[in-house]
């Protein structure tokens, strides 16, 4: 955190009596953490990489009891209608995108994905395109509507159904007969997919379709000839919607082998409209299963929220009745959900985590999802510096309460983004960790010692425990991780502060990173078995001029690989805060730059976009989300999440009085 005019830097702290001989005792009853099961559809399926969505209709998005469920269980969303081409472009080259941006605004505004649904379809297409009989009309009118839209939706939207039920139901495997197909041949298909990655290179391309979830099927087949040719020409297509509208049977037996027949393709495979006639538990949980079981299955949307809202209402295929209960149905998809987290969390290889990190990033941002809550006895201006994890199903997140009183500590929990704001805030200066200047959180389970750590400053570097991160009142009194100031610190601080602490491991050592706002990163270093204590060695890890290397590091092991990733906060020549990054093979190496200039940048104004509106113009002091949520600090290397911290690019005045809020970055040029 930038600490300037920040109180009591200097004062020295009595607790720097108590830190160096402390020991920790291991708590006996804290979780396992490998038990962990979330509470919502959405947040299980995160728990391995997965989202879980529903489609959306526009018109429903006024009826509360819908959106309470929207936003509490689904973190992927599909507009039912809205994106088609009889709403978006009704009539030639005039394109009202009113509906879809209404859901895909909604959508960013609470950090849920969105599927694009649906570009090329022979159904909801105007007469005006299915009357077209000459070719390259045709080619022209169906690449520019490609274009358009995803052009106006770039960086919105995860994944495209570029082209949809293409092919014929029955025996033949061939592509049915519609006006694409008809006038400009069987290369309809190919072709708008070039056009597809051409306007928006970081969507994912899919091809989706119905009836093809039985592997031995003549459709299923011809589809699985057309992505593998596809993917011998290199053709560009990333992924394949089975969606799946099942009869009360479910599944087909060979459900899980067609989706891992597709996947050994090279492609995701999506269930993107899920419902099943009566909802039986057990086809749901077989539907889910299959997906659990096939590693690039990379998500479930089910057609519609509650059985009233299904286009198939009369058979109540959903997983809410009408009244937005649960139904039984509901119960054994989240279970089935769970199905392979614990695998997830004890590292079980998984394709998406294999790749490297990319060598340049964009990002699309929430809304301000965090914004402070004064109350009597607390008179807050921003909230800041956000350290987080996910565990035991919700969001746990520790930031600084920021005013021109001077700085102290915040927790919230929820179990979805679109619930953080309206969390309950607890304020640590209530609890042991006590009043004055701590700041900068960080929080991570010490898996040897069965104990949650919050690293904070006071000056110094301190540390609070905790058994059970769910309870505020449980951290214990801060202690000094240092006597006093390391002496290459003092030697090189200047004008500068030490701030912004920072603690990994890996499994033999324990690192204490922290900045001083004059260009240095220092590292400081004990033994696993002997942290928090002992720590010595403190040396310059990385360093560069004051503004380029200002503070706010964090250090990441990446998952699958054997990188860890620094990230620095810079001030950019417009004054404005941003983040710079590094990769090491070991967390004592030396740092090479990833995306680390003001002109490829980690994160940055400039290579992050904010469908739901420019809130703010510094990309601040924050978290990634992690994998996990132990001393490793392990990130996933796909689509990447941070939680930062921004602000009105218009407020000024008192540093400390600042309104800062808290908004999500999700990585939008994800290749994995
Ligand atoms: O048909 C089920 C789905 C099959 N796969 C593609 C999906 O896009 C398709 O969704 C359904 C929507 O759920 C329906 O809501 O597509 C139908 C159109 O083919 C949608 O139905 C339409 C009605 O036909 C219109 O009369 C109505 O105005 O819904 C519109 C909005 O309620």
């Amino acid at each position: 955190m930038n600490p300037l005019k920040r109180l009591g830097r200097r004062r020295a702290s009595v607790l720097a009596l108590l830190a160096v001989t402390t020991l920790v005792t291991p708590a006996a009853a804290t979780a396992a953490p490998d038990a962990v099961r979330a509470s919502t559809l959405g947040a299980q399926a995160a728990q391995s990489g997965r989202y879980f969505g529903t489609a959306v209709a526009a018109g429903r998005l006024g009826d509360g009891t819908y959106t309470g469920i929207l936003d509490r269980e689904f973190n992927s969303v599909t507009p039912e209608n809205e994106m088609k081409w009889d709403t978006i472009e009704r009539s030639r080259g005039s394109f009202n995108f009113g509906p879809g941006d209404q859901i895909a605004n909604r959508a960013a505004a609470r950090g849920q994905r969105l599927r694009g649904h649906t570009l090329v379809w022979h159904q909801q297409l105007p007469s005006w395109v299915s009357s077209i009989r000459d070719a390259n009309t045709l080619r022209g009118v169906m690449n520019n509507h490609i274009t358009q839209v995803m052009n106006h939706y770039k960086g919105k939207v995860y994944a495209w159904d570029v082209v949809n039920e293409a092919f014929a139901d029955g025996g033949s495997g061939q592509m049915r007969s519609s006006v694409f197909r008809d006038v400009l041949g069987t290369g309809f298909i190919e072709e708008a997919f070039r056009s597809a990655r051409s306007a928006d290179p970081s969507a994912k391309l899919c091809y989706n379709d119905y009836n093809i979830e039985n592997w031995s099927d003549a459709k299923t087949q011809g589809v699985y000839r057309m992505v593998r040719d596809f993917k011998a020409r290199g053709v560009p297509i990333d992924c394949v919607g089975l969606q799946s509208h099942f009869g009360a049977g479910g599944p087909p037996s060979s459900f899980q082998t067609t989706l891992s027949n597709f996947a050994a393709l090279g492609v995701d495979v999506q269930i993107t409209e899920l419902d099943i006639a009566q909802a039986p538990t057990a086809a749901y949980a077989n539907t889910v299963r299959a997906c659990m079981n096939v590693a690039r299955c990379t998500g479930i949307t089910v057609w519609g929220i509650r059985d009233s809202d299904s286009w198939r209402s009369g058979e109540n295929p959903l997983l809410f009745d009408r009244n937005g209960n649960k139904k039984p149905a509901y119960q054994s998809t989240l279970t089935a959900l769970g199905g392979s987290a614990a695998a997830q969390r004890t590292g079980a290889p998984s394709p998406r985590s294999t790749a490297a990190l990319p060598s340049s990033f964009r990002w699309s941002s929430s809304g301000a999802l965090i914004a402070p809550k004064p109350d009597a006895t607390h008179n807050i201006a921003g909230i800041k510096d956000p350290s987080v994890v996910y565990y035991n199903g919700k969001y746990h997140v520790f930031a600084s309460t920021a005013s021109s009183a001077g700085y102290n500590l915040v927790y919230l929990s929820f179990s979805d983004w679109s619930q953080a704001g309206s969390a309950t805030h607890h304020y640590l200066d209530r609890t042991a960790i006590g009043a004055g200047y701590r700041a900068a959180p960080q929080v991570f389970y010490n898996t040897q010692q069965r104990l949650w750590y919050l690293v904070y400053q006071t000056g110094n570097a301190s540390y609070s425990t905790n058994p059970d991160i769910g309870n505020p009142n449980g951290w214990s009194a801060p202690r000094n991780f240092y006597s006093s100031m390391p002496d290459i610190i003092k030697q090189n601080i200047g004008n500068g502060y030490w701030v912004d602490m920072w603690v990994i491991c890996d499994s033999a050592n324990c690192y204490l990173f922290s900045s001083d706002d004059n260009g240095h990163l220092y590292r400081s270093q004990t033994t696993v078995g002997q942290f928090p204590n002992g720590f010595t060695n403190t040396v310059i890890a990385a360093q560069d001029s004051k503004f380029a290397m200002f503070e706010a590091s964090n250090v990441y092991k990446v998952q699958g690989s054997n990188q860890y990733l620094l990230l620095v906060e810079a001030i950019g020549s417009d004054g404005r805060r941003y983040f710079r990054s590094w990769t090491a093979s070991s967390l004592a190496g030396s740092w090479s730059p990833l995306a680390a200039s003001e002109s490829n940048p980690f994160a940055k104004s400039s290579n992050v976009t904010f469908p739901a509106g420019t809130w703010t113009r510094d990309i601040s002091h924050g978290e990634m989300i992690r994998a996990g949520y132990d001393q490793t600090l392990t990130i996933p290397a796909c689509r990447l999440q941070y939680l930062y911290q921004g602000k009105d690019p218009n407020a000024g005045g008192d540093y400390n009085n600042l309104p800062w809020r808290l908004g999500l970055l999700t990585q939008s040029n994800s290749t994995c």
